[in-house]
């Protein structure tokens, strides 16, 4: 097994490794990498909703969304599909998954089914990249801060999705809860500190109002989506990509107007965030 960190800020390749026969040292392997780039792709692997489950099973517990709809044989795969008549894809905005959870998932792998001829990208943004870029001052303000995050307003009643009524999500009075987050968490696996608020689910700085918020956290959503922090992956059939919800955003490209996307993707379970102090 190779890992090559691939061009731009966040990513590796993993070459050498069939996701059906995973040794214990290539899942710790794996594991690293996805701590360190944030994002590790593989290519050319064979993979059905069963042995996906099972492949992401190594790496830890898994997490079913509850808003996602579910592949019919397999309820524990979400489906992340776009077909001509869909208004939108999924995930077409800076955002990292789960968010709103109090135990956000650590990690989600999807796995091409099939990708338009071109477009259909994704792009990753290093949130360690972020918060090292910011000046001292500010870093340490950030580090006295939690942030609340909610699913309302995407996923719940009257929400973004609900308001479009593709069918594509289901579930939406399970959209409730809110949660609080350090603003600067330190990573559970490497240690590092990363930023920790995303443009679709963080509502505002907690103790402050949104309008009070909004400015510090556009400021920071303009700094997490520098080129430099960033990195875009190509799909092609077979292609996975496994993120580091912790570590990164990511946001699919919506550019393949009139075809098809299909995708499957298992989340695996994280669990409390906690405060990075320098
Ligand atoms: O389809 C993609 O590339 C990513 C969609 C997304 O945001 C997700 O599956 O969490
Ligand atoms: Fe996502």
């Amino acid at each position: 097994m190779e890992i090559r960190p691939t061009n731009g800020g966040c990513g590796a390749e993993v070459a050498g490794v069939d996701l059906n026969a995973l040794s214990d040292a290539q899942v710790e392997a794996i594991l690293d990498a996805h701590a360190e780039y944030g994002v590790v792709f593989f290519r050319d692997q064979e993979l059905t909703p069963d042995t996906q489950l099972a492949a992401a099973e190594r790496f830890g517990p898994i997490n079913v969304n509850r808003f996602f709809s579910r592949v019919a044989t397999q309820p524990r795969v979400a489906e992340v599909l776009k077909e001509a008549h869909h208004p939108n894809n999924i995930g077409g905005g800076w955002h990292t998954d789960h968010s709103y959870d109090q135990l956000p998932a650590m990690g989600s792998m999807l796995y091409a089914i099939d990708v338009p001829a071109h477009g259909g990208d994704t792009m990753f943004a290093n949130m360690y990249k972020a918060y090292e870029s910011l000046s001292d001052g500010l870093k340490r303000t950030l580090e006295g801060l939690s942030a609340v995050h909610s699913s309302r307003h995407v996923f719940g009643p009257g929400g973004y999705h609900e308001q479009r009524r593709d069918g594509r999500y289901e579930n939406a009075e399970q959209a409730t809860q809110d949660a609080v987050h350090p603003v600067v968490i330190r990573h559970p696996r490497s240690g590092r500190p990363a930023l920790y608020v995303n443009r679709a689910f963080t509502l505002h700085i907690d103790g402050w109002t949104v309008e009070e918020s909004q400015p510090l956290l556009q400021y920071l959503y303009g700094v997490g989506g520098r080129p430099e922090h960033t990195c875009r992956f190509r799909w092609e059939r077979g292609s996975v990509a496994f993120w580091d919800n912790r570590a990164t955003w990511h946001y699919a490209l919506d550019d393949y107007p009139g075809e098809t996307r299909r995708m499957h993707r298992v989340t695996i379970d994280g669990g409390e965030l906690s405060a990075y102090a320098a």
